[in-house]
């Protein structure tokens, strides 16, 4: 029997950024059956990952559900940890995949929706449409963000434990039950086929906010300190009680017109 989750940590919202999207391709194209299913035109993997810099999303993520279009045979498809968690097919239209996102068992959180609307045409600005056909490589992807509010102190400790950075990290040392050192050796490049700055929501095919200048902030923030962040936090509720008490006098001086 599984234990009763662990008391919950008062106060407290541990959030996560990740990536949500699909690839796809004209086909025939390497990794795709050749020839393709009849009527198949396009090649694609819709897929769950973490940020390239970022910490390992199985810390808190276990297992996702990507449900597809019902013309697919088994149209449910369940990858569990430690993934990847993508899903790869070929087709001919576009569709909403539904995604379930399945936690940790100490997290005592039930499972979150997403969905992600495949896209399988070129798409955005001229040159990023014509790279992407040159390319014959459309990528598609958005920052997903989970908050964990309140978790339990299991939880917690994993969410905040260095290890989640292992795979950033190249395994240094070895031996009798001696734990090996993880080496950080410098940044990882950008995704490669990201827009370098973020297309109007609106525009057809945006696939969401992120690009290249997104994924740099992003990451620049996951660099600071939590020291900084909660300098941030006292700083903004200082402001938010300044403002309070500047409304309240307006307030009192209406009031005594
Ligand atoms: C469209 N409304 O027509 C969408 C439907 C259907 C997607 C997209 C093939 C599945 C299979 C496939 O691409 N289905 O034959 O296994 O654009």
């Amino acid at each position: 029997m599984p234990a009763a989750p662990s008391k919950r940590v008062k106060g407290t919202q541990i959030r996560r950024h990740f990536l949500i999207g699909n690839t796809a391709h004209v086909l025939p194209h390497p990794g795709f059956p050749d020839p393709p299913p009849d009527g198949h035109t396009k090649g694609w993997t819709v897929y769950v990952r973490p940020l390239p810099n970022g910490p390992d999303i199985t810390t808190w993520l276990k297992k996702v559900q990507f449900k597809l279009h019902h013309t697919y045979a088994d149209a449910s498809r369940t990858i569990e940890a430690p993934g990847p968690f993508e899903v790869s097919e070929t087709g001919y239209g576009e569709f909403g995949v539904e995604i379930r996102l399945y936690f940790a068992q100490e997290s005592g959180e039930k499972a979150v929706y997403r969905e992600h609307y495949l896209v399988l045409a070129p798409y955005g600005p001229d040159d990023q449409r014509a790279r992407q056909e040159r390319e014959n490589k459309i990528v598609a992807e958005r920052l997903e963000t989970i908050e964990f509010n309140e978790p339990t102190q299991e939880f917690f400790k994993t969410l905040t434990s260095e290890d989640q950075f292992n795979w950033l990290k190249v395994k240094k040392g070895r031996g009798k039950g001696k734990k090996p050192d993880y080496i950080f050796e410098g940044a990882v490049e950008p995704t490669a086929q990201l827009p370098e700055k973020a297309m109007d929501p609106g525009q057809a095919g945006a696939g969401g906010a992120w690009s290249v200048q997104y994924e740099r902030q992003v990451l620049a923030q996951l660099q600071q300190s939590g020291a900084t962040l909660d300098q941030m936090i006292e700083e903004e509720k200082r402001g938010m009680e300044e403002r309070r008490r500047r409304l309240e006098e307006l307030g009192v001086a209406i009031g005594a017109k």
